[in-house]
Order: structure tokens, then sequence, then C-alpha cells
């Protein structure tokens, strides 16, 4: 069924109330929401889209920017969002891949935008505002009118995630994965009658668009929208919201404003956490300063939300929890068994949730996938007798930056273009913001200077990923195989950023 079919059933009581509040208060209803999409529905027929075309959106966060998404899944088109930090050699290679019919971008981008665009049917601007040629155009077309059908198994969405190769992949996900994985997280939450939910997120990730925002949808839940992530700004909407989503960041950075306490917090009943791991110290911090004990859950692109803590039950510090209802999960041990209680190995997992693979990648999906249909995560973890699950690290050399996934090789390949670079190795070291800042390690010629290198991330990597610092050395540590050892560089400059 399309997934909007389930939603618009969910909240056809409540049309009229409240769904996306702004900071000043000012509520769209559902009804206003849907209709929104239904006009942005017909302006993207208008431009002789079909279902089954991709509509690539890189814009800011606005409730507009949220009826983009509800209009593709209504007219059946996939809906691909970017992180706005994205340049434009990135932004080229997204609307290649995935061959978009539609591409909707930030007014001021679109003139630099518009030339990697040329192949794209139809280029249109949304700002945060609501204005831009894509609203323009609703005035001209009618709405929408109705949704059409899905089959569970069509996509919805695609996702671009990277890898050890540092190309981007786009996960395609089903109209079933993400109902089956938002009705999992809806029931173990146990999501209440008059719950608000803070929405501090960006929408351009699982994170925020699917695992908070689905879920208010299916409980018919307001939502107190915030577009960035201010600490005033939070402590403010926090005594009005029952759920906060939020990334290890976000409570670091809560906690780290001394006035910060359990009066903020009186509403509440869940406090959630993942995209990165939480450490131990700001999840202890957290209770002691709150009487919270965060809910850390764990989750991929390819799959949503595989395992969370429990809602009634033990939260523990570093244990990521139990697989969700209908996912299943298993950690596999280097020789392909099924490991031992307390035993580690790759955590795997099959269920409605699970991605169908990587657009026009059948390669790249075989490989991730087992006989039996088990994804492989690449994390690594343990499950104990009740199977709670804890992870131990990645079994690649992935960066996670804030909440962001860094792709190590992506920024090496475009360093070691650099005129006078001999080698790279990119690695992330503890970082008291992001939890890992992102930095490289370069042999290079002495002309090599950090500006040349940052020139050349700047052209081609989103900032995030850009390197904080670059360590200039004479050569790279290796194994006796001539692997670089990456740990041994974190090791030596584990304390780098705290100098
Ligand atoms: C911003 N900057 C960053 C990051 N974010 N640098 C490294 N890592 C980051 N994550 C840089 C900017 O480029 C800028 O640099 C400076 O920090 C300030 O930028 P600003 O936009 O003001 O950043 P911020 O508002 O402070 O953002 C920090 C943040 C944000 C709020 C933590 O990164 C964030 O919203 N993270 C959440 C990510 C997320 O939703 N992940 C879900 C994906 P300069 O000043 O030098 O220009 S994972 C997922 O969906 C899976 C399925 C899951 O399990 O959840």
């Amino acid at each position: 069924m399309n997934l909007l079919q389930v939603f618009l059933d969910r909240t056809g009581d409540v049309g009229n109330e409240p769904f996306l509040t702004v900071p000043d208060g000012t509520s769209l209803s559902f009804d206003d929401v849907f209709a929104r999409a239904a006009e942005f529905a017909g302006a993207l027929v208008a431009t002789g889209a079909v279902i089954g075309d991709r509509v690539v959106a890189q814009v800011d966060k606005s409730t507009d920017a949220f009826a983009l998404y509800l209009a593709c899944l209504q007219t059946g088109m996939v809906y691909i969002p970017l992180n706005v930090a994205y340049t434009p050699s990135e932004v080229a290679f997204f609307l290649a891949d995935t061959e978009a019919a539609v591409f909707v971008c930030r007014p001021q981008d679109h003139a630099t935008l518009a030339f990697v665009a040329k192949d794209v049917n139809a280029v249109l601007t949304l700002d945060a505002e609501g204005r831009g040629s894509l609203p323009a155009k609703v005035s001209l077309v009618e709405p929408y009118v109705g949704v059409v059908d899905r089959a569970d198994d069509d996509l919805a969405c695609m996702l671009y995630t990277s890898g050890t190769t540092g190309r981007s992949k786009g996960a395609m996900l089903t109209h079933r994965n993400l109902a089956s994985n938002a009705e999992a997280l809806h029931q173990v939450w146990a999501w209440q009658p008059g719950d608000v939910l803070l929405h501090i997120l960006p929408i351009f990730h699982v994170h925020g668009l699917f695992v908070a925002l689905h879920c208010a949808l299916l409980n018919a839940s307001e939502v107190i929208y915030l577009t960035t992530f201010d600490t005033t700004a939070v402590r403010a909407q926090l005594p009005r919201a029952t759920v906060m989503m939020g990334v290890p960041t976000h409570y670091s950075r809560l906690l780290a404003d001394p006035a910060f306490g359990p009066d903020d917090c009186r509403t509440i009943r869940l406090f959630t956490s993942g995209s990165a791991p939480m450490t131990e110290p700001v999840f202890g911090a957290f209770t002691e300063r709150t009487g919270h004990t965060i809910c850390e859950r764990y989750g991929m692109t390819e799959c949503g939300i595989i395992t969370s803590n429990p809602y009634d039950g033990e939260r523990i510090a570093g244990t990521v929890g139990y697989a969700l209802p209908g996912v299943e999960m298993r950690v596999v041990t280097e020789d392909g068994t099924v490991a031992a209680p307390g035993q580690t190995g790759i955590v795997q997992t099959r269920g409605p949730h699970l991605s169908p693979g990587y657009w026009r990648l059948p390669g790249k999906t075989a490989e991730e996938m087992t006989e039996d249909g088990f994804f492989r995560t690449g994390d690594v973890g343990s499950v104990d007798e009740s199977g709670r699950l804890t992870l131990a690290g990645r079994a690649g050399d992935m960066i996670i930056s804030g909440g962001y996934n860094v792709y190590p090789k992506e920024i090496e390949l475009v360093l070691d273009e650099v005129e006078g670079v001999v080698e790279t190795a990119v690695v992330g070291l503890p970082h008291t913001d992001f939890g890992e800042g992102v930095v490289a390690f370069v042999v290079a010629d002495p002309a090599v200077t950090p500006d040349r290198l940052a020139e050349a991330c700047q052209h081609d990597l989103a900032r995030f990923k850009q390197p904080k610092h670059y360590f200039f050395v004479t050569e790279l540590p290796r194994n006796a195989m001539g692997k670089v050892q990456k740990a041994q560089l974190r090791s030596e400059n584990a304390d780098f950023f705290a100098r």
C-alpha cells in the first residue's frame, strides 16, 4: 500500500489539528500539509514526470520541503533528498546516477547548479519561506487528486550512502520498508495519544525524515519543527514536548549549557539517540542532570532502525538493545557461523525493513547479502543471552562525525589528486562535539600546503567531510602486508582535539 495512504488513514480523524508547528507558534494542520503536498504533486505531474521517476531535492528544512516528500509518495515518484552541504560536483553525481526527472534546489543555488542539472527535464526552486519556482507553479496547475496505488515493493525513496570504494550507492527503500519500520518503532516506543515530538534533525536522512516524522504521522502527533539545532531554542520548546530524538552531539550540546536541567525536561517521556555511538560519559551525565535515561537505538540507511533499547526495561549504556518486532538480527563470526552469546562478529539483519538493494548496482547488492537474505551491516558486535546487542566498532574505516557518515576513501581520492601528494590516510579522531573529527595524514612534496589541500576538498566535498587538520608525515605506518595502519594513526593522536 502507498505509505501516504497509511498516513492519511491514521490522521483522518484529526485533520484540523496541529501537525507541524514552527517556533513562532504557527501551526499547519494535517489537512494543510496534505493539501500542500497535493499542490506540489500537481506541479510535479505538470513537469511531465510520471510514476517511478526520480525527484532529487537539495533544499533547506521547511514545512514545504516535507510536503514535497509527501507529494512524491502521492504521485508514486521516487524521492531523493540531498544534504544541503553537498557541493555541485557531488550533486552532479546524484543527478546523473538517478537520472533525475525533476531537481528541486534552493533559489540561491540555481545559477551554480543549473549547469550540473542540464540533463534534468525540470529544475525547480524552493526556499525555506515557501518561495521559488515550484511554489509559483502551484498557482498555475490543479492540485493532484487521490493517491497513486503502489505495491508494497515499489520504490518510495532512495538515500545515498558510500562505502569502502568511495563511490556513493543509492539505497532503494520501498513503501513496505518505510511503513514496517515506522510501525515497529511506533509500537516499541509506546507512542501515546497526546505525544508531541520535538523535531531538531535534518530531513535528508533516515533519522529525521523517517524515524521521527513517520512515527509522528502514525500517531497523529503534533511536531514542534525546528529548522536548526540551537540549544536556547531547543530548551524553549522542550517543555511542550514529550518525545525528542537526537544524535549524541545534540545531547552533549544540551549538557554543555549549565542551565539545562530537569525543569526543561518536565514533560518529556522519551529521549532517543542514534546515528552515532553515544558515549558512556554523556549517557551518564544526562541521567544525572535530568533524571532521564536516553534510549539508544541502532540503524542504517539500508534498513532504517534495527534495534532499540527497551521502552520498559533497562536501557544500558554502550548497548543498542533488542531487534525490533518483525526484524531479524544475528551476529555472524568470521568463519560464517552464528556467534554464541558474547562472541563478536558482524551484525546481519533481515526483514521487511531491509532495502531490496543498491540502485543499479546488482553486484554491490549481492556482495552485501548472504545466501539466506541477510544484509551484512559491516558493524561489529555481540549479542548477550537475552538478545541485547552491543556494538564494538565497524569492520571498515567509516567515520561518524556529528551523526553524518564520512567515508575516508572518498576524501583520500580527492587529496591524492593534488599535485605533489604521494599518499594519504584519512581517519576520525575523538572530538568532544562531533564524536569523531576528520583528519588527514599526508605524505607529500614540501610545496604542498594545508591551504592547497583544503582548496581541493572545498571544491569536491561537503564541508562536514573536509579534514579539520592535515598532518604532514614522511611515511604512513604499514603492516607486513603493506596495509596502512589506521588504528595506529588513531591511537597515537587520540588526544589531538583535546590538546
Ligand atoms: C556541521 N558541521 C559539521 C557537522 N555539522 N562538521 C562535522 N560534522 C558534522 N556533523 C560544520 C559545518 O560545516 C560548519 O563548519 C560548522 O560545523 C557549523 O555548521 P552548522 O550548520 O551551524 O552546524 P550545526 O548546526 O552545529 O550542526 C551540527 C549538528 C548537525 C546539529 C550535529 O551535524 C546535525 O544535524 N547532525 C545530525 C545528522 C543526522 O541526522 N544524521 C542521521 C544520519 P564551518 O564553520 O567550518 O563552515 S544517519 C541515519 O539516518 C541512520 C539510519 C540512523 O541510525 O539514524
